[in-house]
């Protein structure tokens, strides 16, 4: 596609660096080619009856599987951490750049395993909630599939998520390495807080300690008020089926908004406590060191993020002309209230669409229209969350961090394109 076959006036400028209104988009059709004009070879006639329309298909499946053309979309696999991880210990990524919406497919879901995925038989597996209660309870998978359920949209996404743009030096990665340790799912299950009246909670007890079956006993305190308003689930389905063994079948938590570790997967029990546990998780881990030497603990809440996925890093170089540009955004303290696009490196802002129902602590999708001059330019998305907080730039998002701190790094991303159209991370 050539600029030259469309001309936006200067009515449809949304800002700097040809960002346009998505209205010019929707009347100038100009993503689709017209019928007799010739791109490829099946195009010539694209009225004939493909091998594919002459006789019946395949027969149907147990369990359908995607198409083997999208054999592609794949999590990338990482099993060490340039530190150096124990056994069983690694993450992969939601390949965020092939996924369009907002809901991760479960099969493409991040993974943050610290000694593996356990194999449970749902049979045998028991949950237990005790300490500081009247009533100690034990729910077999059976008898909790029995409970009352509530269904709900919500991100896990882990503390650790940018690292790689946490380092020095920009890391030429897709946008999935970068910032896909996140998902976003339907979730199904029974909030705990139900759970917590039938034990009777203690009046002393306002934290709870919850554990996984998996080898490594992981563990995380979290305030009982964030059960008691609703925000924990006790998930057993996941986007409507059971959970996945590495989103910890047969049950986890999800902690809506808060850092994925606390999340805990396998869940085999809660125990009620009158303080945190300051578990390794919650002190040499998950704390944010200060430029003062001090770090602050229990800074749980997820700030507001958003990155660009189309175009980024390892896709298709991008074409002069008129395209979309579109990605997502989040933010652990409730709904996305606005997303800006820049495609001059941060100059000047341009509010982009957001797709569909806006949930709280869940993904939204953003996109905007973009009409490439061919000039290296540079794309930058910032999002701001209904409380008002605005995704950082960089230096900004350092400046109270000690060097090396990398928990909750939700600066903006940019990303660099070139006169060929090559796109890079980059550092403003
Ligand atoms: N039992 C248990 N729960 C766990 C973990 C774990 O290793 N074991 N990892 C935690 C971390 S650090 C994160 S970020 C999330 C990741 O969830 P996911 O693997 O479903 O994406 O699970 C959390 N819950
Ligand atoms: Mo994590």
């Amino acid at each position: 596609m050539s600029s030259s076959c469309f001309s936006p006036g200067t009515e449809d400028r949304a800002a700097g660096g040809g960002l346009i209104n998505r209205r010019w988009l929707l009347k100038n059709s100009l993503l689709a080619v017209p019928v007799g004009m010739v791109t490829t070879q099946a195009s010539s006639d694209p009225l004939r009856v493909p091998e594919w329309s002459s006789a019946p298909g395949l027969i149907q499946s147990q369990y359908g599987q995607p198409s083997p053309f999208e054999s592609h979309v794949t999590r990338p696999v990482l099993g060490l951490f340039p530190e150096g991880f124990g056994d069983g210990s690694g993450v992969s990524f939601t390949p965020l750049e092939k996924l369009a919406g907002t809901i991760t497919p479960n099969g493409l879901f991040f993974e943050r395993h610290h000694s593996g995925i356990p194999e449970i038989n749902p049979d045998l597996h028991e949950f237990v909630i005790h300490g500081l209660v009247e009533k100690p309870l034990v729910f077999s998978v059976s008898n909790l599939l029995k409970y009352p359920m509530v269904t709900r949209t919500a991100f896990i996404e882990c503390a650790r998520n940018s690292y790689f743009n946490s380092l020095d030096e920009p890391q030429q990665r897709s946008a999935g390495e970068l910032h896909g340790l996140i998902g976003n799912a339907e979730w199904t299950g029974v909030p705990l807080a139900a759970l917590l009246e039938e034990v009777l909670v203690n009046p002393a007890g306002s934290w709870l300690l919850a554990e996984g079956a998996d080898a490594a006993k992981y563990s995380r305190s979290i305030p009982i008020s964030k059960a008691l308003e609703g925000d924990v689930l006790i998930a057993l389905y996941q986007n409507g089926e059971r959970l996945r063994p590495e989103q910890g079948y047969p049950m986890r938590l999800v902690v809506a908004g808060w850092q994925g570790s606390m999340s805990i997967k396998w869940l085999r029990r809660i125990k009620v406590m009158s303080d945190a546990t300051h578990a390794r998780d919650e002190t040499s881990k998950h704390t944010l060191l200060q430029k003062d030497g001090l770090a602050r603990q229990f800074a749980f809440e997820l700030g507001v993020k958003s990155t660009i996925t189309t175009p980024s890093f390892g896709g298709p170089p991008v074409r002069e002309g008129l395209q979309q540009v579109t990605g997502v955004a989040w933010s652990g303290a409730g709904k996305i209230a606005k997303v800006e696009v820049s495609a001059d490196g941060g100059r000047s802002w341009a509010d982009a669409i957001l797709h569909g129902a806006i949930l709280p602590k869940a993904i939204t999708r953003f996109a905007i229209a973009w009409n490439w001059d061919g000039n290296p330019s540079i794309l930058m998305s910032r999002a701001t969350d209904e409380m008002g907080a605005v995704q950082p730039i960089r230096t900004d998002w350092y400046e109270p961090y000690a060097a090396g701190q990398i928990y909750h790094q939700n600066a903006i991303q940019s990303w660099g394109v070139s006169e060929d159209g090559e796109v890079s991370n980059v550092y403003v």
